[in-house]
């Protein structure tokens, strides 16, 4: 069977974004079938039964599918111009771990099912919310309100969902699927530069900081370039670029390590010689303390009124979507430490799919050596050794938890297949709020 770098270079050319280096692998797109093809098929060739579930989850059964299920994954999206192992380096992963705990005639003896998952969506690129698949499978996100996302050409998450083989009616909360999952682990290119100050090629994850997303929103009068004084203009794109420049500062003026970024903007109709009509941008901020990002949000909606009184236009603002900080469970994560001793605690600025599995069923991550620290950028890097690392950590990991090594410390075995260690507040967006600034 091909390792974990064979298996990354079977897709490498997949989804090449067409403008520049990097990736352009939206979900729900042609590309993510291929990419989920290209998993199907290596599941197919280790025998695993494969089914794909209402809300466009991928599993992948290395037993019989049962109750306290350990499952292993992670994503095959990518963020434009994103980098080749941010997702792909967890599915690629889960792949070699099965093919090494088969080989090593482990799997016979598991006390527990194994199953791989592969996430749709999990970059929220096409439809503005992150981790759109386990959002569905939890019951994070209304179905209803996922259901009405569009896409940047008006698609509607129904339609493209329709379109990928799926039934809208039945996308939503999965609590039968959900009551079947033991423990979930998912395996992720570190996205920053905590180990790499260390000496270890694997940490453990220990939170995912608050991070939410919003839309403004602002409408002005188009008009012509040449024919309009300066004073007679109500301009959005005037009153959107000065908010954006004053970010920044807002942020640090709140907290020290708050961030927040506008990665994503949209000017309408987009003519040079044309004063728009109207301007969005997209705002991420993150912080580890939920009432700081809400404090740096609300800086920013009273500086985007202020400038857009200003400039004679209109902003309102949306959520898009919000995860507040999670803990990873003390229980699971115990047990991890327990087969990776030397693997240090690390919290994660980048949301994952396990942060939001995490509020439902017992999760923890794995985060292997990123020597730039870069990523959602082709800057994103990881070395070969490191993540054969990753593999015979989560190798480790998952004997854990299948019951086929011994506790080697005080954690608590009796948790294994419980669920009573599952973690904090669920990442709730059905509330997502529109508050207007007008
Ligand atoms: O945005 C994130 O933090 C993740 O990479 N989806
Ligand atoms: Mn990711
Ligand atoms: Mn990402």
């Amino acid at each position: 069977m091909s390792d974990v770098v064979s298996l990354l270079r079977q897709i490498e050319d997949t989804g090449r974004d067409v403008r520049g280096p990097g990736y352009q692998r939206p979900g729900f797109s042609a590309t993510e079938r291929e990419l989920r093809d290209w998993f199907l098929a290596e599941a197919a060739r280790r025998g695993l039964d494969t089914e794909i579930d209402a809300n466009g989850i991928t599993w992948a059964w290395a037993t019989p599918p049962g109750e306290n299920a350990v499952v292993t994954g992670s994503h095959l999206d990518s963020v434009p111009g994103g980098g080749e192992f941010d997702g792909p380096l967890g599915v690629a992963s889960a792949l070699a771990a099965f093919d090494e705990l088969k080989s090593s005639g482990a799997l016979e003896r598991a006390r527990r099912p194994l199953a791989l998952a592969v996430f749709p969506e999990e970059e929220g690129s096409r439809f503005g919310v992150a981790c759109l698949g386990s959002r569905l499978l939890t019951g994070a996100i209304d179905a209803e309100r996922a259901l009405g996302l569009k896409d940047s050409a008006g698609d509607t998450f129904a339609e493209v969902a329709r379109g990928y083989g799926l039934d809208p009616e039945r996308v939503g909360r999965d609590q039968p699927r959900l009551a079947g999952i033991g423990s979930f682990i998912e395996l992720h290119v570190e996205q920053g530069i905590g180990l790499i100050r260390t000496d270890q090629a694997v940490a453990i994850g220990s939170s995912i900081i608050g991070h939410g997303r919003w839309h403004f929103s602002f409408a002005g009068q188009g008009n012509h370039a040449g024919t309009t004084p300066m004073s007679h203009r109500a301009d959005p794109v005037v009153a959107a670029s000065r908010v954006i420049g004053d970010i920044p500062t807002l942020a640090a003026a709140t907290d020290a390590s708050a961030v927040a970024t506008v990665g994503r903007t949209l000017i309408h109709p987009g003519g040079t010689n044309v004063i728009a009509s109207a301007m969005s941008f997209w705002l991420d901020i993150r912080h580890p303390d939920d009432a700081v990002v809400e404090q740096v949000l609300d800086a920013i909606r009273q500086r985007a009124g202020s400038h857009a009184a200003d400039a004679g236009v209109q902003v309102t603002v949306s959520q898009e979507s919000y995860s507040p900080t999670t803990h990873f469970t003390a229980e699971l994560n115990s047990r991890l430490t327990s087969v990776l001793p030397q693997a240090p605690l690390l919290p994660s600025g980048a949301g994952h799919d396990a942060g939001i599995l995490a509020a439902h069923v017992p999760s923890a991550m794995l985060y292997v050596r990123n020597p730039t620290g870069v990523s959602h950028a082709p800057e994103e890097a990881c070395e070969v050794d490191d993540q054969r690392a990753g593999v015979d950590a989560l190798v480790r990991v998952l004997e854990r938890e299948l019951g086929l090594t011994e506790p080697t410390g005080p954690e608590d075995d009796s948790a294994i297949g419980s669920t009573e260690d599952s973690a904090v507040g669920p990442a709730d967006d059905s509330a997502a709020g529109n508050g207007g600034v007008r």
